[in-house]
């Protein structure tokens, strides 16, 4: 009886195995977890892409991923601010929340980074190019290629070798591709062949002033964005040739907006706002557009899913996964903003909805004229000389002092250049707001330090002050909001 069992069993487990095997044969991309390129451009807005209306910039690369995938039309930084933006996607924590809230203060060891659980989870990973979230996090790949010898003054030298690489180590991959472009110094101007004509090619955004210096300086900058899409179609002729293609998800997006007055360090859409492209063939229907309030804090626990591994408890952000099948979703009702110090003392904090704007700025005796890179641009230059004639968007960057709170309908005023903060029509929409920030502010530990760090630099002339290099009080310490994982409203 039992050995008639057996003899029973033992077929019915080798039709099985066949069955496994037959079936990973001729699904080879599904049972492979998919490989992950995530490219970080720098100091890029959202809408100095083709794909996002600027109609005479040159990106047909990043057009044609955003036409290949899916272009998110809402999508936010926490920070208008390089290391602070950056190290809250690799933490998917707001910057208050990782310790490292300032520019260039690094990540502290104890925080959980989204690709060194790819890497435990058997990912071989890697980081090309601009590195500025802290030694700490060298741990998360296998790889680290940094700085501008090695990369090109673009970043981008190593994609293609590295492409190889990944192949030959045989495992599913993540590469944190993080360009120089489009941050100041230009180095791009004379590289292509075919470049931006400062007279032709240029939309002049509101901000600044319609001038041949400005002009120059934009198309310089267009010129960065070009290389990075020019690089772009190279990376995915690569892939296909090598076979990767149809496994390899590729996402793009930026770390804070256009270095210039007006747009870096903000917390209007013209700072926080930012492109986010993801191609992933099979799981994306091609064209696929969603309007659904995203922030960066989300990008962590989404790519994770994508390779069906969970977020860290520390995570504060959630995957919105599901968007990508159903774009016409809702996914958050709330974007927060920070805005610490970069350069130049600063606490500023904002919400934002699909309606509305609100910011609460404890350091209104000050300008809000950008880094010092913005500031002291050949553009800001232009904005100071052109005294006495400034629309109220061009004003804004050298506004001082300013509002404490601001307000702004997003329909009605989509520049965000109308302060209806004391508009009684909004007042009920304005008492929600601010109810809403401090109410996110106490869940997740943020707290407004009386001695912040200082401005290093003189605010009109740029030149370095004798307090350069003195560090104050880090916004949430005081909370020690590093330990504190509420997530805050959704
Ligand atoms: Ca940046």
């Amino acid at each position: 009886m039992i050995h008639a069992t057996l003899v029973l069993r033992i077929p019915l487990f080798l039709v099985f195995v066949l069955f496994l095997q037959i079936t990973r044969a001729q699904q080879p991309a599904a049972m492979q977890p998919p490989n992950i390129i995530f490219i970080i451009g720098d100091d890029i807005n959202w809408d100095d892409l083709g794909c996002y209306g600027n109609k005479h910039i040159k990106t047909p690369n990043l057009d044609q991923l955003a036409a290949d995938g899916a272009r998110f039309d809402h999508f936010f930084v926490t920070a208008s601010s390089c290391s602070p933006s950056r190290t809250s996607i690799l933490t998917g924590r707001y910057p208050h929340n990782t310790g490292a809230a300032e520019l260039h203060t690094p990540l502290p060891a104890e925080l959980s980074y989204f690709p060194e659980q790819l890497r435990k989870a058997g990912y071989y990973t890697a980081l090309l190019g601009k590195w500025h979230e802290g030694p700490a996090t060298r741990r998360a790949y296998d790889s680290v290629i940094a700085g501008v010898p090695r990369n090109g003054s673009g970043g981008e030298a190593q994609w293609l070798s590295m492409i190889s690489t990944c192949k030959a180590t045989g495992k599913p991959f993540f590469l944190w591709l993080a360009t120089f472009d489009a941050h100041r110094e230009w180095s791009s101007d004379t590289e292509f062949d075919v470049t931006h004509d400062p007279q032709k090619d240029i939309e002049v955004p509101p901000t600044l002033v319609d001038d041949s210096a400005t002009r120059r300086d934009l198309a310089s900058y267009y010129n960065e964005i070009g290389r990075i899409d020019t690089h772009l179609g190279r990376l995915r002729k690569i892939l296909e040739q090598e076979g990767l293609a149809q496994n390899t998800i590729l996402v793009f997006t930026a770390d804070n907006g256009r270095p210039f007055p007006g747009s870096k360090t903000r917390l209007q859409d013209r700072g926080l706002k930012e492109p986010l492209l993801i191609y992933w063939p099979g799981r994306i229907r091609p064209g696929t557009v969603s309007s659904a309030l995203i922030s960066s804090i989300d990008i962590a626990p989404t790519l994770l899913d994508m390779a069906a591994i969970k977020p860290a408890p520390s995570v504060q952000g959630r995957s919105f996964l599901p968007l990508l099948s159903h774009p016409e979703g809702a996914f958050r009702n709330y974007i927060f903003g920070e805005h610490n110090w970069h350069d130049y003392e600063a606490y500023e904090r904002s919400v934002r909805t699909n309606d509305f704007l609100y910011i609460y700025n404890a350091r209104p005796q000050f300008d809000n004229g950008g880094p010092i890179d913005a500031n002291q641009s050949p553009s800001a230059h232009s904005l100071k000389r052109q005294a006495g004639q400034r629309t109220v968007l061009q004003q804004d960057a050298l506004q001082q002092p300013r509002s404490r709170e601001e307000f702004f309908v997003i329909a009605a005023d989509p520049l965000q250049a109308r302060n209806e903060i004391h508009n009684p029509q909004y007042r009920e929409q304005i008492r929600a707001l601010r109810n809403k920030l401090k109410q996110w502010q106490q869940e997740t530990g943020d707290t407004q330090p009386l001695h912040l760090t200082p401005d290093w630099y003189h605010r009109t002339t740029g030149e370095p002050l004798s307090q350069k290099n003195i560090r104050g009080e880090m916004p949430g310490a005081a909370a020690n909001a590093v330990k504190n994982n509420n997530k805050g409203p959704f």
